[in-house]
């Protein structure tokens, strides 16, 4: 039986790579981590402020090495690390439910104005929700992550929603990786129609919420 000769060359190249990988991976995971921090702090300082907590729950996720290695195909882009890091922006996310719709725009507002948050994109997608009624407000920024080497600008997604929004894209991302993307066509339709009653659900539980607190407010002004 022959063996084929180890190509050292070769297999000291796929170390560097995957080292490369493991550390431009890493760049986001800090990233995420101190959006994640900035987040938990706006929650217990508002909470002890305003006796309220506007903030349902908080879930993060890097984008697998096989997701990253799926867009780059689907956006026919180079794959080098420089090009991905520029046209990628979503491999560190963070998502934001919130109670209320005006929670999701205050939460927004607070995170995105401080000084060392630089904002690249915002995608009001409750203003103006996608065809197959997703809403979310995503807003894609960079955050300073500081290394033994300096600080490196890091681009980090977070998606603020209501918890009727996420229960809705959560089922809709089921469905859809169910079906492979191709969701038949009735489905479709009442998913629409489901996001629909969601946004309704929505003014519904916000318009209770306020009238609770001006009762709430009248009775202790008696
Ligand atoms: P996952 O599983 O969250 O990682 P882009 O190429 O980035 O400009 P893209 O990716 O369509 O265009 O950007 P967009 O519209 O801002 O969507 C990014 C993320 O929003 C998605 O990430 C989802 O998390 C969420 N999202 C957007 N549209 C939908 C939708 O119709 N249904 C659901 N359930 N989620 C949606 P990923 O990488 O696709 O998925």
């Amino acid at each position: 039986m022959s063996t084929v000769p180890v190509d050292d060359a070769a297999i000291a190249q796929a170390k560097q790579l995957r080292d490369q990988f493991q550390r431009f991976l890493r760049e986001y995971e800090f990233g995420m981590r101190e959006v994640e921090t900035k987040i938990s702090i706006l929650r217990d300082e508002f909470t002890h402020m305003h006796a309220y907590n506007p903030i349902e729950h908080v879930s993060s996720r890097l984008k697998s090495p096989d997701g990253i290695v799926e867009k780059v195909a689907r956006k026919g882009i180079d794959p080098d690390f420089d090009v991905i890091r520029r046209e990628i922006t979503d491999i560190a996310g963070v998502r934001v439910t919130c109670s209320f719709v005006t929670d999701v725009y205050r939460l927004f507002e607070l995170f995105t104005r401080q000084d060392d948050i630089t904002v690249l994109m915002v995608k009001d997608y409750i203003a103006e929700p996608k065809p197959n009624g997703y809403r979310s407000l995503h807003a894609i920024v960079e955050v300073p992550v500081f290394l033994s080497t300096g600080a490196i600008p890091v681009p980090v997604e977070v998606q603020f929603r209501t918890i009727a929004m996420d229960f809705w894209a959560s089922l809709e991302h089921k469905i859809h990786y169910k079906f492979d993307g191709r969701v038949p066509a009735h489905l479709v339709q009442s998913l629409t129609e489901a996001a629909d009653a969601a946004g309704e659900l929505d003014l519904r539980m916000e318009r209770l919420h306020r009238e609770a607190l001006e009762i709430n407010h009248r009775v202790i002004e008696a």
